[in-house]
C-alpha cells in the first residue's frame, strides 16, 4: 500500500512563488509516488476575517491553481476542507488532548497574534486544526515549506500523546521539504519570509501577476553591498535570489555557482526574472484554460471530497470509539 500524503493551502490571498517552490513543485513532483490529497483549507482562512465572496472566490483560484501547477486529479484527491465535516470534528477531539501551553509556544500564533488588536482563538487553535487534517485520513508523509515545519511537530506530539492516553489510533507523520526553496524570503526584505498576507508593493511574485509585474518586483529585490555575486560573502537578498533561480531551474550547485559567480546583481536579477517568467507564462495559460471549463472545478473538488469521505469517516468513527464516545 501506498504511504498516504496530506497538505493544503490557505485561500487566504495570492498564492506566491515561496507557496509555489516551498510546497506546490514538491507535490506535483512525488504525486505518483504517494496516495496524495491536497486540500483547501478554508476553515484555516477564516481564523483571521475572510470576506464571504473573497473567501468563496479564493477557493476555486486555489484549486485552479493545483491543477495548473501540475496536481492530476486522476491521481490524487484534490478536495476542500469545509466540504468533509470530520475535519473540525476531529479538531474537537484533539484539542481536548492539547496542552495550551504548546500552542502559545508557536512561532506562527504569536507573529500573527502580534499584528492583531484583538487575538481570536481560532488563531490560537489553528495548529490542532492542522493537526486533525493530517491524522484524519492517516498521513505519513506532509510536504510543506519550512514555516509550517513546527505544526507537523506539533502534529506529531499531539499524535504521540493521543496514542499514549486512548492507544494506537494515528500513524505519526513526517515532514517533506524541498532541498532549495524551502524559505523563500521577501525580496522587499530577506529577513522576512515571503508571506501573502504581506502586501506591501515588490514585496512577492504572484503566481498569477502579469510578466512586467514579475519582472519590475525581481529587478527592485533588496540586494547588499556587494557589486556581483560572490557565495562567501552574499548577504540574504542575494541568497534568495539565488535560491529563486535554482528551485525554478533544478539546476544543481556545481552548475549554479559557475553560472553566477562574478556575475553582477543587475543580470542575475535579470536571469532570475527570465527563469521566473519563462515558468510562470505556460502555467497562466493552463490556469486560464482550466478556470474557462464550465463546471470543471466543481467536479474536481465534488471528486475528491467523495474519495476521501470513507477515510474521514473511518478515523472519526475510531477515534470516537477510543475515547468512549457516542457512535
Ligand atoms: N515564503 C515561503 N517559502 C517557502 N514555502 C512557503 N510556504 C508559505 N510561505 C512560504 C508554504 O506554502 C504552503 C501554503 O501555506 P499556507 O497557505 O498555510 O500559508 P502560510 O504557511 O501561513 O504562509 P503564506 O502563504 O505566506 O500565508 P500567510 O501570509 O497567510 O501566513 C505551506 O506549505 C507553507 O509552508
Amino acid at each position: 500500500m501506498k504511504t498516504r500524503v496530506f497538505s493544503g493551502m490557505q485561500p487566504s490571498g495570492n498564492l506566491h512563488i515561496g507557496n509555489y517552490l516551498g510546497a506546490l513543485k514538491n507535490w506535483v513532483r512525488i504525486q505518483s509516488e504517494y496516495e496524495c490529497i491536497f486540500c483547501i483549507v478554508d476553515l484555516h482562512a477564516i481564523t483571521l476575517y475572510q470576506g464571504p465572496a473573497e473567501l468563496r472566490a479564493k477557493i476555486d483560484e486555489i484549486a485552479a491553481l493545483y491543477l495548473a501547477a501540475g496536481i492530476d486529479p486522476k491521481v490524487c484527491s484534490i478536495m476542500v476542507q469545509s466540504a468533509v465535516p470530520e475535519h473540525a470534528e476531529l479538531a474537537w477531539m484533539l484539542t481536548c488532548v492539547t496542552p495550551v501551553g504548546w500552542l502559545e509556544r508557536m512561532t506562527q500564533y504569536k507573529a500573527k497574534a502580534a499584528r492583531q488588536e484583538s487575538v481570536g482563538d481560532g488563531l490560537l487553535q489553528y495548529p490542532v486544526l492542522m493537526a486533525a487534517d493530517i491524522l484524519l485520513y492517516q498521513a505519513g508523509i506532509v510536504p510543506v515549506g519550512e514555516d509550517q515545519a513546527q505544526h507537523v511537530e506539533l502534529t506529531r506530539d499531539i499524535a504521540q500523546r493521543f496514542n499514549s492516553l486512548y492507544g494506537e489510533t494515528f500513524v505519526v507523520p513526517g515532514t517533506s521539504l524541498p532541498a532549495v526553496g524551502a524559505r523563500i524570503m521577501g525580496l522587499d526584505d530577506p529577513a522576512q519570509k515571503m508571506s501573502k498576507s504581506e502586501t506591501a508593493a515588490n514585496h512577492a511574485v504572484a503566481l498569477l501577476d502579469p510578466p512586467d509585474k514579475i519582472r519590475k518586483a525581481i529587478m527592485r529585490a533588496t540586494t547588499d553591498s556587494n557589486p556581483a555575486v560572490d557565495y562567501e560573502t552574499a548577504g540574504p537578498g542575494v541568497l534568495n535570489l539565488l535560491a529563486i533561480y535554482q528551485a525554478f531551474s533544478g539546476a544543481p550547485d556545481a552548475e549554479m555557482k559557475a553560472r553566477f559567480t562574478g556575475l553582477r546583481y543587475g543580470e542575475l536579477k535579470k536571469q532570475v526574472a527570465d527563469m521566473a517568467i519563462a515558468h510562470l507564462e505556460p502555467f497562466q495559460e493552463r490556469y486560464r484554460r482550466i478556470v474557462s471549463e464550465p463546471g470543471y472545478l466543481a467536479g474536481v473538488l465534488r471528486g475528491g471530497a467523495e474519495r476521501v469521505a470513507p477515510l474521514a469517516a473511518a478515523t472519526v468513527r475510531m477515534v470516537k470509539e477510543r475515547m468512549g464516545l457516542y457512535v
